[in-house]
């Protein structure tokens, strides 16, 4: 008796759930590729039930598959493919077969963009807008708590505020009549869908799609074209060293090698510059998980580097973005980085990016070690055009926020030698990791503290990265403090500073400067490369002079207690910007600059 109720009892089972193994297949990613690509080693991350022991035919002519992993749960397929060099663009088929039963992957390749809509690159005298797509405008209201989790809080600041890609399209004449020629936004990747945090969207779950805060792949796409109507490039913020700590592989992981194990990373980045330091030292930079919760990829697993290049190639061909912004550059192994690099050279030629190398204590060194155009003792060259340049940012900060001597730029600036390309670096005042400069200075005479630092930060060489809001001397400690909404985009704000009355007379006035030296570094984009000649360099006294075929332009910053009095070397000048006097007397033209005060004179 006891057999047959047990018969029984699995033929019900059987009954209710008819194939309890079947194979299927709920995503792939990437989900679909462009013919004809110079990518043809394609690998895609199936996820679904039941891929144990799969076999995989490609039904089409153009996909040969060349390799088939899964894990021991069978959640994931790991599947290699090589595309033929013509293959048709039109969805291609796959048959993924099991014992138990089999199941279809359709993956489309799409035609391959003309390269008029790929991305352009950034050039050496970019100036970059950096913004938080939560933080900046709301144009969508209907998006701001998407899946009704709570997640939409204005009172948090570690929650979403509701900006989204339609806001920032909103706001692209206002960022047109400012002057710059670029945006980078902080990453739009999916972040998982309950925790109102990772609204700056660092946190990846879904590396394929656009968080729902923040609109549609065809909102950003949107948002791409109408920038470049705008004259205006766009450079995304590419994730390459953790996921989200809310992402599936944490507790299914791909492969056993999809992470590193769970230990707190090691920031002391100039171990890395040393050829005598032990790899276990350097090992727990690369492989360490930041602030001991980020899952640090692996990318010396090939499935993963696989994922993370065509992740980035993905972006790029889907959406026609200019350039690529990489987080947390120092704690991915080298090589690695290269063959990104690299992957990316032979696809998008003229895309560039830029790297996050952030040393604390700030170093030069380690900087340099990281951007391309040189071979580290470990046989990498980056290549990498640009990194940040944090050094100079810090010594910015310090000079005119905080009364250091002026002559500390000079010596951050003598530096330059170690750098493969010095004038690729990106100059910045601050960003989303650091206090607002407004913050930081000492009380007296803020407003002209920043705009002394500005036109020092305009008019020396680099491309120029610029924090959203501080064309209006916005405030902010750390963060998440200096995250704060932009004034004027988002409903029920009080004000609207991106309008002229919506300003203060303070705020204008600085965002009027900016918007000359903006204008002024467009109209001389030789200023990015020039050499710097030092004319006096003094405690509070700086001068000097960038020259290119027979223009010169003299920057005079002065924050004596008394005017500052100098002969023009030059037999004419004209003075295009600052609150500084210029006549001549006899042969001679002299220059009269009030405290606080800075005069910029060209002479040809
Ligand atoms: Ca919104
Ligand atoms: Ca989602
Ligand atoms: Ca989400
Ligand atoms: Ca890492």
């Amino acid at each position: 008796m006891r057999w047959i109720i047990g018969a029984l009892a699995i033929g019900l089972f059987a009954s209710q759930t008819p194939q309890p193994s079947r194979p299927t297949i709920t995503k792939v990613r990437p989900p679909h590729w462009w013919t004809p690509t110079n990518w043809r080693e394609l690998f895609l991350l199936c996820e679904g039930r039941n891929l144990r022991g799969a076999k995989v035919t490609s039904l089409s002519p153009d996909l040969t598959v060349t390799k088939v992993q899964f894990d021991a749960d069978g959640r994931y397929l790991l599947l290699w493919l090589r595309l033929a060099p013509k293959a048709m663009p039109r969805p291609h088929r796959l048959i993924v077969r099991t014992p138990e039963g089999e199941t279809t992957i359709t993956f489309p390749l799409h035609p391959r963009p003309p390269q008029t809509v790929l991305g352009k690159g950034l050039t050496e005298n970019e100036l970059i807008y950096l913004l938080m797509p939560d933080r900046f405008c709301d144009g969508d209201p209907t998006n701001n708590d998407p899946k009704g989790l709570n997640t939409y809080d204005r009172a948090n600041p570690r929650a979403y505020h509701g900006g989204d890609l339609k806001g920032i399209r909103q706001c692209l004449p206002y960022l047109r009549d400012l002057g710059i020629t670029a945006i980078w936004h902080t990453p739009i990747y999916d972040n998982d869908d309950a925790s109102p945090d990772e609204y700056h969207g660092y946190h990846p779950v879904d590396h394929f799609a656009v968080d729902e805060h923040f609109g549609t792949m065809d909102d950003y796409r949107a948002l791409i074209r109408d920038a470049h109507r705008f004259g205006i490039k766009i450079v995304q913020d590419h994730v390459l060293n953790h996921c989200g700590p809310k992402h599936v592989w944490v507790t299914h992981t791909p492969t056993p090698t999809w992470f590193h194990p769970k230990m707190p990373a090691d920031y002391h980045l100039a171990s890395l510059l040393s050829p005598d330091v032990p790899v276990e030292v350097k090992r727990r930079i690369t492989d360490g998980w930041l602030f001991g919760i980020l899952p640090d990829l692996n990318q010396d697993d090939l499935a993963v580097a696989h994922f993370l290049i065509q992740h980035s190639l993905w972006w790029l061909m889907e959406t026609g973005a200019d350039a690529v912004r990489v987080d947390t550059m120092p704690y991915m192994p080298r090589p690695f980085l290269q063959r990104w690099r690299n992957a990316l050279r032979r696809e998008l030629p003229h895309v560039t990016v830029i790297g996050e190398v952030l040393p604390v204590p700030p170093d030069a060194r380690v900087q340099a070690f990281f951007q391309g155009g040189q071979t580290g003792y470990d046989g990498v060259d980056t290549s990498f055009e640009s990194v940040f340049d944090f050094a100079l940012a810090i010594a910015i900060r310090q000079v005119f926020g905080r009364d250091e001597p002026m002559g500390r730029l000079k010596e951050v600036l003598d530096a330059d030698t170690l750098y493969p390309n010095p004038t690729r670096l990106v100059t910045l005042l601050g960003n989303h990791d650091f206090p607002r400069f407004m913050t930081i200075a000492k009380p007296d005479r803020r407003w002209q503290r920043l705009k002394l630092a500005a036109t020092f930060l305009l008019t020396m060489r680099g491309s120029v990265q610029w924090y959203y809001g501080d064309e209006i001397g916005m405030e902010g400690g750390d963060d998440p403090d200096n995250r704060r909404d932009f004034p004027g985009g988002f409903p029920k704000d009080l004000r609207n500073a991106f309008t002229p009355q919506g300003r203060t007379h303070e705020e204008n006035a600085l965002w009027v400067w900016m918007r000359q030296l903006f204008g002024l570094r467009r109209q001389l984009p030789w200023l990015a490369t020039a050499p710097t000649h030092w004319w006096q360099v003094e405690a509070d006294t700086l001068i000097y002079e960038r020259r290119h075929k027979g223009q010169r332009l003299f920057v005079l910053l002065h924050r004596g207690a008394k005017p500052l009095q100098w002969l023009l070397p030059a037999a004419s000048g004209q003075l295009v910007a600052g609150e500084g006097k210029l006549w001549r007397s006899g042969r001679q033209w002299h220059v009269w600059v009030p405290p606080w005060g800075a005069a910029l004179i060209l002479s040809r």
